[in-house]
């Protein structure tokens, strides 16, 4: 018999991956963590029924989401991952030569667990020696941190439930806050096709909080609607690249200085959505997908 996993991405909108085989199955104390062996997408994380990433498009989502803050800033050193237990951001920081400290902080051990486990290309680099993995609720963690990033980056699951927190003013401050002079923060935000209020909301409180804001934009080919977005803040960098020479060191496969810059030139539908005029709602609390 056919198996199939199916992502309710939107209301009227499912997305399907035939399974060859289920390698893992858990429920924690936030979530279930499933791991499934696809057979167009290679083996897929998923939690709570969303994928989260799966071997054959990972690379995208990953490369694009580290390389563009870190490649924005001269020198980053100390960098701060929130969320992400799955290792695919934490690979791409450690492939920079200037890090010397990279700190995970995910909220569920079982998704590193079985991330370790399964998925082991994607894993691998949480075993280097410059990371430290904190299990624990980053919010809380950001909250009370006296400790400083030069990058802080955000890989979080979609804003519903225990999530919705990720996407709040309140936390962007406190993100803020934990930067070192010159520091740059990204954060994942969702699609441009089904979360234009949320990613307008953002805007707003970016740009209000730090003296930086872009959007940019990556093809991810299992996210709903494919097209997803990345809302980055920065202390003092513009954005652009500042070193493409430290960019042949990487080994991407997606990632390059010129799509570095091609990825800030947003579809017009996009630009208008990030708007600096309309009145905006408040990010973290408006925004709830009905269908789930
Ligand atoms: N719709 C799913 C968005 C998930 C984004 N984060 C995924 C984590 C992969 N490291």
């Amino acid at each position: 018999m056919e198996l199939w996993f199916t992502e309710l991405q939107e209301k009227g909108l499912r997305l399907g991956f035939k399974v060859k085989d289920v390698l893992f199955k858990g429920r924690s104390q936030y979530q279930e963590v499933c791991v499934y062996d696809t057979v167009t997408y290679g083996r897929a994380l998923m939690i709570d029924d969303v994928v989260m990433t799966t071997e054959k498009d990972e690379f995208v989502y990953h490369e694009m989401l580290v390389h563009v803050p870190m490649m924005a800033h001269p020198r980053p050193e100390r960098v701060l991952v929130i969320g992400g237990g799955d290792g695919g951001a934490i690979r791409e920081v450690v492939k920079h030569p200037s890090v010397r400290f990279a700190h995970l902080v995910e909220i569920d051990q079982m998704v590193i667990e079985a991330s370790r486990k399964y998925l082991p290309q994607i894993s691998l680099a949480l075993a280097d020696p410059r990371v430290k993995i904190t299990v624990g609720d980053g919010i809380e963690y950001l909250k009370t941190t006296s400790d400083r990033y030069d990058v802080i980056i955000v890989d979080s699951t979609d804003p519903v439930g225990a999530a919705t927190g990720l996407f709040a003013e309140d936390f962007y401050r406190s993100v803020r806050n934990a930067l070192r002079p010159g520091g740059i923060h990204v954060s994942q935000t969702e699609s441009p096709w089904f979360y234009q209020e949320l990613i307008g909301q953002i805007a707003g409180v970016f740009r209000k909080i730090f003296p930086v804001y872009s959007l940019y934009l990556a093809t991810v080919p299992t996210y709903p609607g494919n097209m997803w977005s990345f809302s980055m803040g920065s202390l003092e960098h513009s954005g652009d690249i500042v070193a493409p020479d430290r960019y042949a060191a990487l080994g991407c496969k997606y990632y390059t200085p010129e799509l570095h810059a091609a990825s800030m030139v947003l579809p017009k539908f996009v630009q208008d959505m990030i708007k600096e005029d309309p009145p905006r709602g408040v990010p973290g609390e408006a925004v709830e997908r009905p269908h789930k």
